[in-house]
């Protein structure tokens, strides 16, 4: 079957890699700063990559940059420059009908600028008329009327002043990208283990027996983590990957810095057992080892052999384990199979891997938390790590793979809508105000309040809401409702087209570019996946003498917006970051202990995690077990012309910015516009491939959601599941489609129908 399928023969890595990269250089011609801009990315005392969040190692390689890494650093440094001529030129609603690829490819934003409703046009202005304007339109309105958002990119300096600019103003609506990414696991892990960040550290990868993906996609989205596989394969780990798609760079890895690699053509094979599960069927095949792992031990205790199950450990730091046994144990085969859409046998081969193996990493990314049942994927993956005490110890954990490069940051410095998560009355204290305290707006939320008119102002720090949010046609119709749009930002895209009746578009210094202030060049800091924090620097000329950094956009918006509080010395901020770490410090004393002085620690400095600890910040003081409710994450059940929707993203996006038409990991070249289907389903749906189809979503609600022009492609699927890309399909994802304990859009199983 595989050969009628399109697929990529090639490594992840390799001469691919190679090729890809020039021709990203050859589109955005970076100029000749790029080679030693590259030399110094991920790099103690360089600066940190804009791309994905995985660790930067204290012993770099020559290049600890990958792919991906290198794209988005060529797209930051890239020659072309978007200025007041191109809008002169275009009108927005021109510029509504270009693709977000083109868009982007307009290069970098030179100039503030106001959109001039008369002429449909946007026409330069100045840093002070913005913040003057902005600053009247925010004083005009209720503050809990404003929404202010945040991508992950933004560092801990700018996301702290962001977020005490929000409670000082009067709302904790403070959504970021994490809502729509991680926000389950911070949820969901938290819940369970009194963590809402992965328990791991870089050295773990060296120690361990066995590593365990879930729905996370290495060689694309963290390609840098395949170099700690590669190293944990060579000396006899095991990887064992859940993935309803066949992703490459799990399968094999060419280590493009290693010569001998690349000239021998030799390769390193991932995973040792890689399952094709069903979308939404993560929580069956869990439930299926965790039956094998109670199997095994059972066997093992009646035979006087060693406990499989780490007994103390679940004595001493669990609670809840009678009530998960007693459910698995009343789970039938039958109904796992089913819905894993894997057999009994094939799970007991990886229970095998897991049952052996004495120190377990579990991985997993958005697979697992992009569903409405994601928080019990989440819940039942601790289940299973529980059962052999493989959390808090050397070699073991549970790691998600987190997104944007300081989207775990943001959170840790205060950038969140619950309360209870901030350290409010050290706040108060410290900035002589009294910050509010009641919830505010997540991503799902805010959505919601723009579509009823509630919500009159937006300000967008970095992003492209409009485009990475579910339901997007009804949000594009009443998002110009709003009295108030704001967006900080490199590069045009298409949340700048849609406006509010004042609007401004904000440009900003990008991570590579050199960060000049009253007090001289400036460090920003960032958080990676692994908890450590890391100092950046940027040496790069900036794209035009009109920008401003995040730092400085925000603490302008705050002067203008706040009455003055000499303890809030907006200006002595900007002038030195430095005097805002030491704030950070006194907020969050216990992770940001000598912040200044830590900056440039080899492979950064780890802020701490009590779960590692064996510490458990749950209700119940101690590690959770989970008796599962069900065994589908999906929203709904199977239905005749239902289909499983996955949405997915290519080796050459960064999220809603397309880089090039080249998926290069899949083999699907020159077009997005593609529905990926099982051969065996596209006959039985009597299609045919290049047919082309469009896609409804199969909501009882009254709403018709669309998308057309999508060219049948045969591609190896689990029968039922259909993939195609995001940000593409996003009109289909109902806003009430969601994970049900954190809100995150479940963008992973969408239940479809597909029309023609
Ligand atoms: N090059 C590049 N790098 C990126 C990004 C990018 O867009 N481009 N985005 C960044 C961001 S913000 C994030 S959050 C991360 C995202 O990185 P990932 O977490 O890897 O996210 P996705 O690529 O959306 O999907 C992950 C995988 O889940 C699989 N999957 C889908 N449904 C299921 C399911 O039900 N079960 C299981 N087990 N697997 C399933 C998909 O096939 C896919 O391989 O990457 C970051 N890095
Ligand atoms: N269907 C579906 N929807 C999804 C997902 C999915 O898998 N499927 N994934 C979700 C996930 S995981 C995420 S994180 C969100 C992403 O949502 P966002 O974070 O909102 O989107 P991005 O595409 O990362 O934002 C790109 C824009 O950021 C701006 N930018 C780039 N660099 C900088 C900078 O340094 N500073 C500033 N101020 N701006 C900058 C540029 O203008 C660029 O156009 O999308 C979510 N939506
Ligand atoms: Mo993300």
């Amino acid at each position: 079957m595989e050969d009628e399928t399109v697929h990529y023969d090639g490594a992840a890595g390799g001469w691919g890699s190679v090729g890809s990269l020039a021709h990203a250089l050859a589109r955005d011609l970076p100029g000749p700063a790029v080679a030693d801009t590259l030399r110094r990315q991920n790099k103690p005392g360089g600066f940190m990559c804009v791309s994905c969040a995985w660790t930067k190692p204290a012993k770099p390689h020559p290049f600890e940059f990958c792919e991906n890494g290198a794209k988005a650093t060529f797209a930051e440094m890239t020659k072309r420059r978007c200025t007041p001529d191109f809008f002169a030129e275009h009108t927005v609603t021109d510029l509504k009908g270009w693709k977000d690829h083109d868009l982007e490819m307009q290069g970098r934003l030179t100039h503030p600028m106001r959109y001039d409703a008369g002429t449909d046009r946007y026409v330069p202005c100045t840093w002070e008329e913005a913040f003057a304007a902005i600053g009247a339109e925010l004083k005009g309105i209720d503050p809990k009327t404003a929404v202010f958002y945040a991508s992950g990119r933004a560092s801990l300096e700018t996301a702290y002043l962001y977020a005490l600019f929000a409670r000082m103003y009067g709302h904790n609506n403070l959504p970021d990208s994490s809502n729509m990414c991680h926000e389950t696991t911070s949820v969901g892990l938290k819940t369970v283990i009194g963590s809402p960040v992965g328990t791991c550290v870089l050295s773990d990868f060296d120690q361990c027996d066995a590593i365990f993906f879930f729905g996370q996609n290495t060689g694309s989205n963290s390609p840098r983590l395949l170099h700690p596989l590669q190293e944990a394969v060579k000396r006899g780990a095991k990887i064992v990957t859940f993935n309803p798609v066949r992703e490459r760079g799990l399968e094999v890895f060419k280590n493009p810095q290693a010569p001998t690699e690349m000239l021998t053509g030799q390769e390193t094979r991932i995973s040792t057992l890689y399952f094709q599960v069903r979308a939404g069927g993560d929580i069956a095949a869990i439930t299926g080892l965790i039956k094998h792992v109670l199997a095994a031990d059972a066997h093992s205790h009646a035979t006087h052999g060693k406990r499989v199950l780490d007994t103390d450990f679940i004595a001493q730091h669990t609670t809840g384990f009678e009530a998960m046994k007693a459910k698995v144990d009343a789970t039938g085969w039958e109904a796992i199979e089913k819905e894993s859409g894997l057999t009994r046998d094939e799970l007991e081969q990886a229970a095998r891997i897991y049952i052996e193996a004495d120190r377990s990493i579990a991985m997993y990314g958005m697979g697992l938390t992009q569903h409405v049942h994601g928080s019990d994927n989440i819940a039942a993956l601790t289940n299973l790590w529980l059962l052999k005490g493989n959390i808090g110890r050397d070699g073991a954990g549970i790691s998600p793979v987190r997104g944007h490069s300081n989207v775990q940051g943001q959170r840790t410095v205060g950038i969140s809508e619950k309360p209870e998560l901030v350290p409010l009355d050290r706040i108060a204290e410290q900035f002589g105000f009294e910050p509010p305290r009641d919830e505010g707006l997540n991503t799902v939320k805010a959505c919601e309040k723009i579509l009823t008119g509630e919500v009159k102002a937006f300000i967008g720090l970095g992003g492209n809401f409009l485009r990475a949010i579910p339901e997007r046609e009804r949000m594009e119709e009443a998002w110009p409702r709003m009295r108030l749009t704001v967006q900080i930002a490199t590069k045009l895209n298409r949340s700048h087209l849609i406006n509010g009746r004042v609007a401004y578009l904000l440009p900003c210094l990008g991570r590579s570019e050199e960060d000049r202030q009253a007090s001289g060049p400036q460090t920003v800091t960032v958080e990676d996946s692994l908890s450590c924090i890391h100092g950046s620097v940027g040496k790069n000329e900036p794209a035009s003498e009109h920008l401003k950094s995040e730092v400085a956009i925000v603490a302008g918006l705050a002067r203008a917006t706040l009455s003055p509080n000499p303890k809030a010395p907006w200006e002595t901020w900007t002038a030195d970051y430095a005097t805002i770490r030491s704030r950070i410090q006194q907020t969050y004393p216990d992770q940001f202990d000598r912040f200044n002085e830590r900056l440039f620690t080899p492979g950064g400095f780890y802020r701490g995690n009590t779960a590692r600890e064996r510490i458990w910040k749950t209700k119940s003081g101690k590690a959770q077990f989970t008796a599962p409710e069900r065994l589908n994450a999906m929203g709904v059940g199977d239905a005749p012309e239902r289909w499983r929707l996955i949405t997915m993203r290519s080796n050459d996006q960064f999220n809603t910015t397309i880089y090039g038409y080249s998926d290069r990991l899949r083999g699907i070249e020159g077009t997005r516009d593609v529905l990926l289907m099982n051969p065996e389903d596209i006959a039985a749906a009597g299609l045919t491939e290049g047919q082309v189809v469009g896609l409804a979503s199969d909501a009882e609600d009254g709403v018709d959601r669309r998308v057309g022009g999508l060219t049948v492609t045969p591609f190896l699927l689990p029968r039922g599941c259909i993939g195609s890309y995001y940000p593409e399909m996003n009109p289909l994802i109902p806003l009430w489609y969601h994970d049900q304990a954190s809100k995150t859009p479940a963008a992973k199983s969408v239940p479809v129908r597909i029309v023609a």
